[in-house]
């Protein structure tokens, strides 16, 4: 491994800046190889620095064209300067100005960090240190200043202008006719990585929004021309969203302007800039045609998450990149919030349950564990991670849960009171709700400072007798990379004890735990809770709605977990029952390496009940008959895991469940909505059900079935159900997939974003040359490696969500991964680094791949010339 390192920044290191920036006023002179940018700063020493301490403003490959202080042009020995670091030896004492001229070139930038053109359009991506390669600044966040931004271009390229705040002026250039300018000021003190601008030849779609208190705010959304037709969903999400926020957390909006900019190139799903937003095309244009429920419904929760921004993060920002999760854990929360309130909360549970067992689960049992606050970092772009989000939202859930809605909701409000302006810190975040509700949160804090996910486990006994239920209850995380000890968390346990009706049972008492309302306390590392008043052994039913990110385990039997399939009111914990009962049940296959198939005939009969019960809600229903996925059997394994073994036995449970249950998935398939499309959740649900019976009745066996997938492909009136049976299809490889593919192919040649779907079906199909497919793929004339999203659709999808052929026994998969994110690293570092993570599991392989992966991954880090971005990740994943 070679040994130069990049420096560590450690949390217990943070001081506050020396100076501080009270102004900036930007010029910015727009070319396509060539952009000049000048920067007046008003800056000011700090009283607690001494005076004659020098100015370290950061830069990222700058070039500097000029430097002025106070008007005068600073003397060569008075400053030092390289790319990255522009030096000013001794700064006044007192207030001054510094003027910097730099120079950069936008469609040189690769990286799609600071300023660059995506498919002709100038924008700019500045989270988390992209300002810094755009003008030397203090790029961090706790530097909060007042920007005005104008921008100079060629009109006929750039007849739309756009800036962060509100529209000062605009117009032409005296003595350039060809060019033209806009001035735009945002009075909101803000930190760089919230600066933005767009410049390019754009269409339009206006609306309005009154807030509460009677401002008028204009709303636009900016996307390439002939796509206005696709923005409808996204404003509709956009001004739901700003009702909402007033409504449930009394937030308000507060600029003249609000502006969303949809861009192809973009690294991640979206940016918050203040009054500009800008976001991956992805999570802004849909038609029935090319987007799905699944995609409706994310446009849906970015936007919202974007828009909730501008209090959570923007108003209210973070004194370091520690701090991450106090705007991105509150935010994920509060999008999750939204979607519940929009679509049926216990669906948005269970899917936002899956997700967080599926990315942050993994990430927090390897490798990579990070606690959500993180604690040092040598690359902040690698912390943007499901445990800082998702986990994130969890522990804002579990606060919720602890305090009740009212207590949250005035910690919340005292949040808002006392910080707006600040950039702040988890310690003040959790003070204000301590204060809000009295409590002592110290212990609660852990779930910020330690990774992993804790194990509940819990046996029970029941004395008929004394008409007692007593649970033993222990907590404990498994040792992880730099964490080899944890401490006990405080872990919120909502629960319900199932009476032989299915109906809850009520204790006459509780002893041994602290108890909210239905929700037990667990704050040691064992403990023992005894109820009374309970003459029959009841069902338990534990971590009701998921109340807190653990796993658990609990001493029970099958029929118990398949009671509570059937009969939990709690519907997080009916659908969290079957996928235990399957997942039970396969591992017990897996690890007696055959499966008898006379032991699924609970999870048939289960699922048989599942499918006839006519008082589900639809979207539940196809949720809850979803087996849980390869990935998610493989997690629960957690070792010597051989993908196509859990492949092959799910596919037989699957044909097993088909042909059991014909005649009622061919009647709910046949239920699929007709007329006029509409992406609002039930129908949405009524689809999902449909298709989840599709995906049974393709592995039937039955000449009928497979009629009936073709068929759906061919018929489909919206992308929904297309996608659903082009992905049977192809992933069952049935006769009619080549054709289907070719004809998708032809028929969505002008979407980009539909294309991305037909990379993505190859990608993930289990077919044994899906790899070569991919490389072939990869030399496609649609094939672009500059365009994240399509790099994503193919090389990521195929290692992140192809278990069984990335895998490969060969180390084929594996090299594929690690040549591409090599190949990609000279181009786009942050896009690379995040390939890298489908490595990062790799000691739960059996011993012949993970023995391949490890050699891939050492192999990797004598690599010359690798970013600091995917360094990192090599390095830690070999920790
Ligand atoms: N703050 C944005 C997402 C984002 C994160 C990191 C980025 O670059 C490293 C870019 C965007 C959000 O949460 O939506
Ligand atoms: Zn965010």
């Amino acid at each position: 491994m070679r040994t130069d390192t990049a420096p560590v920044i450690r949390l217990e290191d943070y001081s506050p800046a020396r100076y501080t920036i009270e102004t900036v006023a930007l010029d910015i002179q727009l070319s396509p190889r060539a952009t000049q940018i000048t920067s007046r700063l008003a800056l000011r020493r700090r009283d607690e620095t001494a005076p004659g301490t020098p100015l370290v403003l950061e830069g990222g490959d700058l070039e500097l064209v000029g430097l002025a202080l106070d008007g005068a042009s600073v003397h060569r020995d008075d400053f030092t300067v390289t790319p990255e670091q522009l030096v000013l030896l001794a700064p006044p004492e007192g207030p001054f100005e510094l003027e910097i001229v730099t120079k950069v070139d936008p469609d040189a930038n690769t990286r799609l960090e600071g300023l660059y053109r995506s498919s002709g359009t100038y924008c700019t991506q500045c989270e988390a240190e992209g300002f810094r390669r755009i003008t030397y600044f203090l790029d961090r966040p706790d530097v909060l200043a007042v920007y005005t931004t104008r921008i100079e271009a060629k009109r006929s390229e750039c007849p739309i202008l756009l800036g962060n705040g509100n529209p000062v002026e605009s117009g032409p250039v005296s003595d350039k006719p060809d060019r033209h300018f806009a001035i735009w000021h945002d009075p909101h003190p803000k930190p760089s990585y919230l600066f933005a601008m767009v410049a390019g030849d754009l269409a339009c779609v206006t609306d309005r929004f009154q807030t509460r208190s009677g401002r008028a705010v204009d709303l636009g959304i900016y996307v390439e021309h002939g796509k206005e037709s696709l923005c409808d969903w996204a404003m509709d999400s956009l001004k739901r969203s700003m009702r909402w926020d007033e409504e449930v957390f009394g937030c308000e909006y507060d600029l003249d302007v609000f502006n969303i900019v949809a861009v192809s190139d973009f690294n991640m799903g979206a940016m918050e800039n203040k009054g500009l937003n800008i976001f991956n095309d992805k999570y802004v244009l849909a038609d029935q045609d090319t987007a799905t429920d699944q995609d409706y419904a994310n446009i849906e929760a970015v936007i919202a998450h974007e828009y909730f921004h501008n209090w959570t993060g923007n108003r209210i920002t973070c004194r370091d990149w520690f701090q991450l999760c106090l705007k991105e854990g509150l935010t994920v929360f509060r999008d999750q919030e939204f979607s519940s309130d929009m679509r049926s909360r216990p669906v948005k549970r269970i899917a936002d349950v899956r997700l967080l067992k599926a990315h942050q689960f993994p990430e927090d049992a390897g490798p990579l564990a990070h606690p959500v606050r993180p604690r040092k970092y040598t690359e902040i772009n690698n912390f943007y991670t499901a445990t800082v989000y998702e986990k994130g939202a969890e522990v804002v859930h579990m606060l919720k849960t602890l305090l009740g809605a009212e207590t949250f909701r005035q910690g919340m409000d005292l949040y808002f009171r006392r910080h707006d302006g600040e950039a702040t810190t988890i310690e003040a975040f959790l003070a204000c709700f301590a204060e809000s509700s009295g409590q002592d949160l110290g212990a609660f804090a852990i779930w910020y400072e330690q990774a992993g996910t804790p194990l509940v486990t819990v046996a029970s006994r029941h004395d008929a007798a004394a008409g007692t239920l007593t649970l033993e209850l222990t907590q404990d995380i498994a040792p992880l990379p730099g964490q080899p000890s944890s401490a006990p968390a405080v872990i919120p346990l909502r629960f319900g004890l199932l009476g032989p009706n299915g109906a809850d049972m009520t204790p006459t008492s509780i002893e041994g735990m602290s108890v909210r309302g239905d929700c037990l306390v667990l704050e040691h590392r064992k403990q023992t809770v005894t109820f009374s008043g309970i003459p029959h052994r009841p069902v338990l039913s534990l971590l009701r709605d998921f109340s807190a990110p653990v796993r658990l385990e609990v001493e029970e039997d099958e029929s118990d977990i398949a009671f509570r399939a059937g009969h939990d009111r709690d519907p997080f914990n009916r659908w969290q029952a079957s996928q235990t009962l399957v997942t039970r049940h396969l591992l017990r296959a897996l690890q007696g390496g055959t499966s008898a198939p006379e032991d699924s005939t609970l999870i048939s009969q289960v699922f048989g009940q599942l499918l006839a019960d006519q008082s589900l809600d639809p979207a539940f229903k196809a949720l809850a008959l979803q087996l849980p996925g390869e990935a998610d059997l493989a997690r629960e394994k957690g070792k010597d895991v051989a993908p196509e073994q859990i492949h092959d036995l799910r596919q037989g449970l699957r044909r097993r469940i088909a042909r059991d249950h014909l005649t009622l998935l061919r009647e709910i398939e046949a239920l699929r909505p007709q007329g006029s499309f509409d992406p609002g959740a039930d129908q949405a649900g009524a689809r999902a059900l449909a298709n989840q019976a599709l995906t049974f009745l393709a592995v039937s066996g039955e000449a009928d079935d497979a009629d009936l997938v073709a068929r759906r492909y061919e018929t489909a009136t919206n992308m929904t159900d297309r996608l659903a049976a082009l992905t049977l299809l192809v992933h069952e490889g049935m006769p009619a997939a080549e054709a289907a593919l070719e004809d998708f192919r032809a028929r969505h040649a002008t979407s980009a974003l539909a294309l991305d779907k037909w990379f993505m079906v190859q990608a993930t199909s289990p077919a044994g040359d899906a790899l070569e497919r991919v490389e072939a793929l990869t030399r496609h004339a649609l094939f672009d490696e500059g365009n994240p999203n399509r790099v994503r659709a193919l090389v990521h999808a195929f290692a992140t969500g192809n278990p069984v052929q990335f895998a490969r026994k060969d180390g084929a998969g594996f090299a594929f991964a690690a040549a591409q994110a090599l190949k990609l690293d000279a181009r786009n570092p942050q896009v690379a680094s995040r390939l890298l993570t489908c490595f990062r599991s790799w000691r739960a392989y059996d011993t012949v791949r993970s023995d391949l992966a490890e050699k891939t991954l050492r192999s990797l880090a004598e690599a010359e010339n690798l970013s600091r971005d995917c360094r990192d990740i090599v390095e830690r994943c070999l920790q």
